[in-house]
């Protein structure tokens, strides 16, 4: 049988640059935060291969802009998260995670301070918009929370750097890791951050009105042709190498973030505010019972996990494997899951249920790059 085909209308938004993503042959799409999002253009491989040795233009317009904007932005945007925003200063990026009054993960999004009294959150695939303009409305407080027409165009790749400079100039070059310029385009300033959904390095543009998506594409296409410029997306294999979460897929509402692994960018001792601080220190006290980690699962390339793997040792359930994919670089099947703390250590034994049998597994405490 085909693949199933994805039906198009207007709920699945488009975005900016999807008639040059199609034009430039894109071979398949998800939804995330109801847009378009390409999963493929030559083949995960080849994608692959090609991100880990030049550079790729990404429509991640999907990566949707929270804006919080208003005399309470501040005190609004510590409530959402407990990393401890107090010290975060103009022209900084933070990935943080966000929980609701159980400490459960609402999101998992890269927030960008813009002024002292506006934050854009770039959001995961969960309707973030709804859960922040309920606080905000249900508090009284004087903010604006809305979701404007920016749309995040990310360069991936080792010779990202070159691309962007030929574009943006060699400012870019100093730009720090999850920190941002604002420069100009054809007259427009645009956020510029040292960025991106994979470990390859990299910018995100945040394209700032839809009408210099193609102008934005196109130039930088025709910087880029003897640098082998090709349009890309977040790849499959790469990210589980990196063990880049993917919200919905990886955790849920049902995990903390101790669990996800994201306590380093937890304070929730002085994230003063955040409604999930009594929830959160309440588990602190004793850690997580389970938790994320990667793993080689055993033998010859399997189809990747679109769903549930459970994982098993010495036949009682032990976990779960939530994404998967065959590494051509460490030529083993790599794969993100969340696994007990009997068994958690690294170097430990599991066997994954996967559609082709039983497989064995061993657990690593770091990814694999
Ligand atoms: N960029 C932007 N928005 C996003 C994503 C992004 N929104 C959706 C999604 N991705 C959110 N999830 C993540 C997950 C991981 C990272 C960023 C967003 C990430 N993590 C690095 C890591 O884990 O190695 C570094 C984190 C750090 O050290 O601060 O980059 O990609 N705009």
């Amino acid at each position: 049988m085909p693949a199933p085909l994805l039906s198009v209308s207007r709920r699945t938004r488009h975005t900016p640059f999807t008639d040059r993503v199609t034009a430039q042959g894109v071979k398949s799409y998800t939804v995330y935060n109801h847009m378009l999002l390409p999963t493929a253009f030559e083949s995960a491989e080849a994608d692959y291969r090609h991100l880990k040795n030049h550079v790729q233009v990404w429509d991640v317009s999907c990566e949707r802009q929270v804006e919080i904007r208003g005399p309470d932005a501040g005190k609004l945007i510590q409530m959402l998260t407990p990393r401890d925003l107090g010290k975060m200063t103009i022209g900084q990026c933070f990935y943080t995670p966000m929980v609701d009054e159980t400490g459960g993960m609402l999101n998992d999004p890269v927030t960008l301070k813009l002024s002292e009294d506006r934050y854009w959150v770039s959001i995961a695939d969960s309707d973030l918009l709804f859960w922040i303009k309920g606080l905000a409305y249900g508090l009284h407080f004087e903010v604006d929370v809305d979701e404007p027409d920016v749309s995040p165009l990310a360069v991936q790749g080792p010779k990202a750097d070159d691309l962007v400079a030929r574009v943006f100039g060699d400012a870019v070059r100093d730009i720090r890791f999850f920190r941002y310029s604002v420069l100009p385009f054809e007259g427009r300033d645009l956020v510029v951050a040292r960025s991106g959904y994979s470990k390859q390095g990299g910018f995100e543009i945040y394209l700032d009105g839809s009408d210099l998506g193609e102008p934005l594409w196109d130039a930088l296409f025709a910087a880029g042709d003897d640098l082998q410029v090709r349009p890309g997306c977040p790849n499959l294999i790469e990210r589980i190498e990196g063990r880049l979460l993917s919200y919905g897929n990886d955790m849920t509402r049902e995990n903390t973030p101790h669990e996800c692994g994201l306590g380093r960018f937890c304070q929730t001792q002085s994230a003063i505010g955040c409604v999930g601080r009594n929830a959160l220190l309440r588990v602190a006290v004793e850690g997580p019972t389970r938790q994320i980690r990667s793993l080689a699962i055993d033998g010859d390339a399997l189809a990747p996990c679109g769903g549930v793997w459970p994982v098993f040792a010495g036949g009682k359930r032990v976990g779960r494997v939530t994404s998967s994919a065959w590494s051509p670089d460490f030529e083993t099947n790599v794969a993100i899951g969340m696994i007990r703390m009997t068994h958690w250590d690294d170097g430990m034994r599991v066997e994954v249920e996967t559609p082709d049998g039983m497989r064995g597994a061993t657990i690593r405490e770091q990814s694999f790059i």
